[in-house]
């Protein structure tokens, strides 16, 4: 209950923010887009670490409101960035389970889009195997609805999830996220290379982007464009940062 009523609190008085993590086309080398990650800047505690918040968001409910003012400042700042000239780039939105079992949850995506001006295809919603997986059937009813509206839709932390391939094959999905748990020790463990080579392939064979998240070194980064993967995000290129330290980043990519 007091998390709850902090966590509420700190949407009126605006504590969250949202950081920015690039991510690259490394065959252009290109910024096509970024992750919104939100952050909490608590007066007292100072940043806390969303780990900490959402899973308490989650479970009160306070997700619903968050998630809304998520999508919401997400939109409106890659429209801000629109306006002053940066070329065409998505933004990529994480979605709760919450948020998709909504009872409007599309009408609500697309009235946020008209207010912001922003092209529905500019919008990427990041849902998790674990949240499609809570209920299956009403989850791709939904996904129906979302690519009707036009947004697209990526699966993230693919691979540690419970969702079969018979389930991928009907979800309307256009990028497959690799989870950084496989990217982290790619070049040493051979298993790991064999997932990542795996899924890789399969969103080949099922004509759908993939894109590697975690990725830190060079290595990682040469293994991964061998294989094939030529969309990254991590530390490697940026860590997550805030607005205005995003367009600097932008900036030096021209
Ligand atoms: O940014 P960081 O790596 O600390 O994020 C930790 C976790 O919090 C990740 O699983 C990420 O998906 C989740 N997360 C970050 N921002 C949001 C958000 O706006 N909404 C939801 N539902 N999850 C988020
Ligand atoms: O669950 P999701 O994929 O949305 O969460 C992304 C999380 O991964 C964020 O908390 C982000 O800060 C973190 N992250 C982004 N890039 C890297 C990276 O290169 N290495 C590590 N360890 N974490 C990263
Ligand atoms: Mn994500
Ligand atoms: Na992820």
């Amino acid at each position: 209950v007091q998390m709850e009523s902090a966590l509420r609190q700190a949407l009126e008085r605006r504590e969250f923010v949202l950081y920015y993590q690039p991510q690259v086309d490394i065959g252009s080398g290109r910024i096509v887009g970024m992750e919104a990650l939100i952050r909490w800047q608590h007066p007292e505690m100072g940043m806390v670490a969303p780990g900490r918040f959402i899973p308490v968001a989650e479970e009160t409910g306070m997700i619903l409101q968050m998630g809304a003012w998520v999508l919401r400042s997400a939109c409106q700042q890659l429209r801000t960035w629109q306006c002053e000239g940066r070329r065409n780039l998505r933004v990529a939105v994480n979605v709760s389970a919450r948020q998709m079992a909504e009872r409007d949850f599309v009408g609500s995506v697309a009235d946020v889009l008209r207010e912001a001006g922003l092209d529905p295809d500019c919008l990427e919603l990041e849902l998790t195997e674990s949240l499609v997986m809570n209920d299956v059937e009403h989850a791709i009813a939904v996904m129906h609805q979302l690519k009707k509206l036009g947004v697209k839709l990526a699966i993230d932390d693919f691979g540690t999830g419970y969702s079969s391939l018979a389930h991928l094959k009907r979800f309307t999905v256009d990028v497959l996220k690799i989870d950084q748990a496989f990217v982290r020790d790619l070049t040493v463990d051979p298993d790991d290379a064999a997932i990542v080579t795996t899924i890789i392939a399969l969103a080949a064979n099922l004509n759908l982007q993939v894109i590697s998240e975690g990725v830190e070194t060079l290595d990682q980064l040469s293994f991964l464009r061998e294989h094939g993967c030529y969309q990254m995000q991590g530390y490697y290129f940026s860590r997550p940062v805030p607005a205005t330290a995003f367009g600097a980043v932008l900036d030096e990519n021209e």
